[in-house]
């Protein structure tokens, strides 16, 4: 009798498994097309630029094929260290895949891109292009758009999709699946992302601050999962300390009566609770930790090469 896992993938020799990396410029939709193409939330988004920090992988299954995607931080002009950290992360990510999906928004066209399609002269990997967010944009610009950046760079194919509404994704994750090569899958049937749940957790509490605050205060701000213990009742109790740069950033976090801190923390265990399927008792700290953008410590907790210099 053929082992279950075996089954789940056909005949030996039959799978495909490969890596797509979708690079593109902040805020383009990026991690909202990885959760699509997942099927699940495995990357947080939110309306600010610059959300994704690290490199997540969300795992698909296509017909035989395993489809890893690689969501990757915006690529833009870095300022600071952990801005160049991720942009570098981000290229390094398409250096490494063997698809590279490049995302444009497609209501924004293509103004901030000029970079991007340059470097993108030098990665092997096959690419495609996908206009995004095709919800918001008149079909005659659309393909304008498109005319103009297939001349810039070489493209495989063409896509116009909505990562919001799901339109065409399926037809860009049989694309994909078609396309990447013959070989064993990587990762369990059933797993969909690579992230450990501690990172996860900090993840999902850093989209509400994000959502919560304003201006340049979430970038100021980072999220470490400290204490992960499975209570006997099933429960989990969790406790994540947010890092601010500044005394004065800490109040804000914390709120009048530590109302901000309070409705952030609601947020964060509901989203939590669903994404675990367990119940939470979740405690938010708010630390000043004043240069942590130049300790390398907490690049390593954010699964970021600290760059030097
Ligand atoms: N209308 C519309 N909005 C979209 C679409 N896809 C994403 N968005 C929105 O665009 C915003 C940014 O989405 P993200 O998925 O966080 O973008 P990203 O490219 O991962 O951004 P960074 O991580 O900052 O690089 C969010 O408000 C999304 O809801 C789409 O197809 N249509
Ligand atoms: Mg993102």
């Amino acid at each position: 009798m053929a082992e279950p896992a075996q089954a789940a993938q056909g005949a030996a020799g039959a799978t495909r498994c490969g890596f797509v990396a979708l690079i593109g410029a902040p805020n383009v939709g990026k991690s909202t097309l990885v959760n699509a193409l997942v099927g699940s939330k495995v990357s947080i988004v939110t309306p600010k630029v610059q959300t994704t920090r690290a490199l997540i992988r969300g795992i698909a299954l296509a017909g035989s094929a395993q489809l890893i995607f690689v969501d990757t931080p915006g690529i833009f002009a870095p300022r600071r260290r952990l801005d160049r950290a991720m942009v570098g992360t981000a290229w390094g990510s398409a250096q490494d895949a063997d698809i590279v999906a490049l995302i444009i928004d497609a209501r924004k066209g293509a103004a901030d891109d000029g970079a991007v399609l340059d470097r993108l002269a030098d990665i092997r990997a096959v690419k495609v292009l996908v206009l995004n967010k095709v919800d918001l944009v008149a079909k005659p610009t659309l393909l304008a758009l498109a005319q103009k950046l297939n001349e810039r760079a070489s493209f495989a194919a063409t896509f116009m999709i909505s990562a919001l509404s799901g339109d065409g994704v399926a037809d860009l994750k049989g694309w994909f699946a078609a396309r990447v090569p013959s070989g064993p899958w990587l990762y369990p049937a059933d797993q969909i992302s690579d992230v450990p749940l501690r990172q996860l957790a900090a993840e999902i509490t850093r989209e509400k601050l994000y959502l919560r605050l304003h201006q340049e205060l979430p970038y100021q701000s980072t999220v470490e999962t400290e204490v992960w213990k499975e209570l006997k009742d099933g429960a989990v109790r969790i406790e994540q300390t947010i890092y601010v740069e500044r005394e004065s950033q800490r109040k804000i976090v914390l709120g009048k009566a530590g109302a901000t801190i309070k409705a952030i923390g609601a947020l964060a265990r509901a989203d939590i609770a669903a994404a675990i399927e367990q119940p939470v008792h979740l405690f938010l700290f708010v630390k000043v930790r004043e240069g942590w953008g130049d300790d390398p410590e907490r690049y390593r907790e954010m699964g970021l090469e600290f760059p030097k210099g």
